[in-house]
């Protein structure tokens, strides 16, 4: 070939890799960026107040602090911060536990120590010797490895480190991922590829993904993953797997993440040669006590069992007549001696049952408060019924005070769009734990149930049913990555505004640049109304299409399960539409507090974006705008195809602040979602009209398609299902 052509060629590749590499890299580094800082007053600040850094200490976490600081102030600053010996220098920045300080920094910080816990940290600027010294502390590694990821947060986040006084410390004990991640590395609800785990090549080949994803966590404090899916596989429990399991928890333990298990309730049967797994045998408890001393041999500092049973033909205790508690307790002394918890899912509801599915859990749950052993938790979702774009909390929070509950959050979008649809989840996860409980008296927020104020647990845990998988940028819409670390953000302190929580990912995902941040981080905190609008709003829910749950299907009607048909839940007919869970119907609303029964249980206080979950309206009815229910629904699907749009004018806007590819991607990808939305719209609204037999309101679209058409789509090959 000659030269100039070679040349040629060569260009023209490189034009398509070049920005291929950059980007995915820049989509796999998440909120780690550790881009140089753009604004020059600032970097140069930064530089002359960083000169070297002095560790104290020689731990794997604290290994690991050095790696991810030198990392992160290289990036950052723009050049390498070395290790130094003494503060002889000033503008040291000393990283070091309470036990590794020696008394002349000490004294800088004695009091601060008494306001944080164990895993708490201290940033603080210190003169020793008339020379100021900027502090990372804590009473143990782990917390100086999270006070090393937030003093990079306040760098990534152009703040200023002068005169450094922060103390902080996690709300919540356990803040956990939930992995519903099968063997075959299929993920159940999985919108972003595989599961990361290549059980094939473990133990012996780590993946570099498997520590970025340790860094990624232990940036946002969250300790703890539980990596197999609720609907579990016993195989995990086999040596041949929990080898593979421990060469995971050694790669997490730096990074303050313990590992947790699913258990299959019938592992005695399945992989234990019993007869039986009932909690009462001597042999099934048995059996188990041996599998905990097995596991705990090999992982010290295993976690625990996450249990989904008796739910959705999930073997459980009541195969052979036993209940929730012998169940769960039965694990819980098996792992005790070694300090482990269990995790028992509240996700219960039966079709022999025929009361409303909303109610069933707490039916049968709240009899045994006080009966579980003091290391069980029980896992209980933000909604009585599933992960909807909206659901008021979850009856059960506040109505076992002797039982500690942990909050289960779903951060893959099930039920909201996949990984297609841009929405900002940490707004309806603080819309939840906002929500007061009144089980204590006004103020008894779902927050404070479930980090233990209210009642005083010593255990609190919150989990959250990951989005992640083996895309390159891991949660498959980039937008998706703010809610794997709003989650985190949430977990560790649940009482913050989402709208901080955005921002702050903004800066370190994309720009500092406020004519970015101001019109994106409107466009996230609307993003979840939007959804609600275009999908369920004012109170519908769980009219998806059935099985895969992607788009619209309130027509389904034909399932084995009346719970799971879309109309169980909203009940159209020519009169009205809405699940009457009032007194005069389901009675669900007796469930709540009185405060709180009493608001949702009256039609003319019920909040209307919870009108059509408690009660069934006529089509006449009149809203507080003074249109009638059917007007208004109409508006609302209108108003959410018009934020989707409007959030696409704010994105198009945006192209010089961001990459090409992220650009590009994220503008596909609202493309999609605009479409989708129409979808909504004209699916729900063709099937609904049906019944209402009215006319659409003048300013709502006319549908493009016949409510035949919707119907007729089907998607066999739908992901997650
Ligand atoms: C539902 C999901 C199903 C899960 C179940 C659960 O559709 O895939 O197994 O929840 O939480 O939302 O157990």
């Amino acid at each position: 070939m000659n030269q100039p052509l070679f040349l040629y060629i060569l260009l023209q590749l490189s034009f398509l890799i070049a920005p291929f590499n950059m980007s995915a890299q820049e989509d796999y580094k998440l909120w780690l960026q550790y881009k140089k800082v753009q604004d020059t007053k600032i970097a140069t600040n930064y530089h002359s107040k960083i000169n070297g850094i002095v560790a104290l200490g020689n731990s794997e976490t604290i290994q690991t602090a050095i790696k991810e600081i030198q990392l992160g102030l290289s990036g950052l600053i723009g050049h390498q911060i070395t290790l130094q010996k003494n503060t002889n220098t000033e503008n040291m920045l000393i990283l070091g536990n309470q036990s590794s300080l020696d008394e002349a920094v000490l004294k800088n910080v004695k009091s601060e120590f008494d306001l944080i816990n164990n895993e708490g940290y201290i940033i603080k600027t210190i003169q020793l010797k008339n020379k100021k010294h900027i502090l990372i502390t804590a009473k143990t590694d782990i917390g100086v490895l999270y006070g090393v990821f937030n003093f990079l947060k306040l760098l990534q986040t152009n703040q200023q480190i002068e005169n450094l006084a922060i103390t902080d410390s996690p709300r919540i004990n356990i803040r956990m991922l939930n992995h519903w991640d099968n063997l075959d590395r299929t993920v159940e609800r999985g919108y972003a590829g595989f599961s990361l785990w290549n059980w094939q090549k473990l133990p012996d080949f780590i993946d570099q993904r498997y520590i970025d994803y340790a860094r990624a966590n232990a940036s946002i404090g969250i300790n703890g993953t539980v990596i197999n899916n609720v609907n579990a596989n016993a195989l995990i429990l086999t040596p041949q797997y929990l080898e593979k399991v421990e060469a995971l928890a050694k790669v997490f333990r730096p990074y303050g993440i313990k590992v947790y298990l699913t258990a299959r309730f019938s592992a005695p049967i399945e992989i234990g040669g019993l007869k039986t797994a009932d909690p009462f045998d001597a042999a099934v408890k048995n059996w188990w006590k041996e599998k905990a001393a097995e596991i705990y041999a090999r992982i010290p500092d295993f976690g625990g069992f996450l249990v989904k049973a008796n739910s959705e033909g999930q073997p459980g205790p009541q195969n052979y007549g036993r209940n929730h508690v012998d169940g769960a307790n039965m694990l819980a002394d098996a792992v005790a001696p070694f300090g482990g918890i269990v995790m028992w899912r509240a996700f219960v509801y039966s079709e022999h049952d025929v009361n409303d599915r909303a109610k069933q859990a707490y039916s049968e749950f709240v009899p045994y408060d006080g009966q579980f052993r003091n290391n069980v938790i029980v896992q209980v979702k933000n909604g009585a019924i599933d992960f909807q774009p909206r659901e008021p909390f979850h009856p059960m929070f506040g109505a076992m005070p002797k039982t500690p509950l942990m909050m289960e959050f779903q951060i893959t979008q099930e039920y909201l769009g996949f990984s297609t649809h841009l929405v900002y989840l940490p707004k309806l996860y603080q819309e939840v734990l906002e929500s007061d409980t009144y089980s204590k008296g006004k103020g008894s927020t779902v927050a404070k149930i479930i980090d233990g104020t209210v009642d005083n647990h010593k255990i609190s845990g919150i989990a959250g049913v990951a989005n992640i998988g083996n895309d390159i940028n891991w949660t498959g819409h980039p937008f998706a990555q703010a809610n794997w670390y709003g989650f985190g953000r949430l977990a560790w302190n649940p009482y913050q505004d989402s709208e901080t929580i955005a921002e702050d990912w903004l800066r370190m995902t994309f720009s500092n640049d406020e004519k970015f941040i101001k019109p994106v981080k409107e466009m996230m905190l609307e993003s979840r109304e939007a959804v609600v609008n275009y999908m369920t709003p004012l109170g519908l829910h769980h009219i998806m299409d059935t099985g895969h749950h992607y788009g619209p299907g309130p027509w389904v009607s034909n399932l084995s399960r009346p719970d799971w048909n879309p109309t169980y839940y909203h009940k159209a007919d020519t009169k009205g539409i809405g699940f009457d869970r009032s007194k005069t119907g389901s009675n669900a609303t007796a469930q709540y507090s009185p405060e709180v029964a009493k608001i949702f249980d009256d039609v003319a206080n019920c909040p209307e974006k919870d009108l059509l979950w408690f009660h069934h309206i006529s089509w006449d009815y009149k809203l507080k705008n003074g249109e009638t229910l059917w007007n208004s629904l109409a508006l609302k699907y209108q108003e959410g195809v018009n934020q989707v749009e409007s959030m696409n004018t704010t994105w198009n806007k945006m192209e010089q602040y961001v990459d090409q590819v992220r650009f590009k991607e994220v503008q596909m990808l609202l493309n999609i979602q605009h479409k989708e939305a129409k979808w909504w719209r004209d699916a729900c609204l063709l099937y609904f009209q049906q019944y209402s037999g009215k006319e659409l309101p003048k300013s709502v679209e006319k549908p493009t398609q016949t409510l035949n058409y919707f119907k007729s789509l089907k998607f066999p090959f739908a992901p997650g299902n």
